[in-house]
C-alpha cells in the first residue's frame, strides 16, 4: 500500500473494506485487548485501522507509543494500513501509513508540510463543512462523513447527517467518502447504498462475536 503517490491520486480506500476506528477506552481500558481486537480483525479482512485515543485516555506518552507501533506492526504483517487520529508526533513516530483529523484539529496544511508521505483522512459533518473543506481535498485520501446515523460511541458527535445529507455530499465529493456513526451489521448496507465507498465503526467491532461476519456485513450491499 505504501506508494503514496498512487494512494494520494486513487487510494482505493473504496475498496479495501470497512474501517475499524478504536481507542483503550472502547475495550475495557486495556491495550493488550485492542490489539488483539486489532490483530483479528485484521485477520478477517480488515484492511483499514485508526487509533483514536482520546484526551480522556489513561495511557501516557510512552504507553501511547508502544502501543501504536505494535498496532502498526500487526497492520503491516496483515497488509493493513494503519492510521492514527489526530497525533502528528504519535503518527510520526509509529510509522503510521496516515492520519485522521476533525476539523479543528491539526490543519491538513500543516500535516502535508511536515509529513508529506502521510495518507490525510478528514472528518466532515455537514454539508457547510464540506464546502468549508474543498481546498484541502488534493491532499485527502478520504473524508469521513458523520454521525451518519446517531451514535452512542461518541459522547460529543454531531447532529446526525443522515443518508440524504450523506448522498448528497457523495455526489460532489471527488474523494472517497467513507461513513461512519452508528454503522453497524444491520444500517451499513444502508450507508453503502446510498453511495458511501466505505464505512467506519467502533461498537460494531467492539460488540461483534465474529468479526468475519462483520466485515461482511460491513462491506456488503443489499
Ligand atoms: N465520529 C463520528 S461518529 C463516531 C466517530 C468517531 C463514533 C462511531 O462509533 P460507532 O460505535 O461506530 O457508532
Ligand atoms: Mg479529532
Amino acid at each position: 500500500w505504501a506508494d503514496p503517490n498512487k494512494v494520494r491520486t486513487g487510494f482505493g480506500l473504496e475498496v479495501l473494506g470497512p474501517q475499524l476506528v478504536i481507542e483503550t477506552e472502547n475495550i475495557s481500558g486495556s491495550p493488550r485487548a485492542l490489539a488483539n481486537l486489532v490483530k483479528s480483525a485484521c485477520r478477517s479482512g480488515v484492511k483499514v485501522v485508526q487509533l483514536r485515543e482520546k484526551d480522556e485516555t489513561k495511557l501516557n506518552w510512552e504507553d501511547k507509543v508502544v502501543l501504536a507501533k505494535a498496532l502498526k506492526q500487526i497492520c503491516s504483517d496483515n497488509h493493513s494500513l494503519f492510521f492514527i487520529d489526530d497525533d502528528l508526533d504519535l503518527a510520526i513516530l509509529s510509522h503510521a501509513d496516515g492520519i485522521h483529523v476533525g476539523q479543528s484539529d491539526t490543519s491538513v496544511e500543516h500535516i502535508v508540510q511536515q509529513a508529506p508521505n502521510l495518507l490525510i483522512g478528514l472528518s466532515i459533518s455537514t454539508m457547510e463543512e464540506f464546502k468549508k473543506s474543498e481546498h484541502l481535498f488534493q491532499h485527502l485520501a478520504y473524508i469521513g462523513v458523520g454521525p451518519v446515523f446517531a451514535t452512542q460511541t461518541k459522547k460529543d458527535a454531531k447532529l446526525p447527517i443522515g443518508l440524504d445529507g450523506l448522498k448528497a455530499i457523495k455526489a460532489k465529493s471527488p474523494v472517497p467518502v467513507i461513513g461512519i456513526g452508528g454503522v453497524s451489521e444491520e444500517t451499513a448496507s444502508r450507508i453503502l447504498d446510498a453511495g458511501a465507498d466505505g464505512v467506519a465503526a467502533i461498537s460494531a467491532f467492539t460488540k461483534s462475536n465474529n468479526l468475519y461476519k462483520t466485515v461482511f456485513e460491513l462491506s456488503k450491499k443489499e
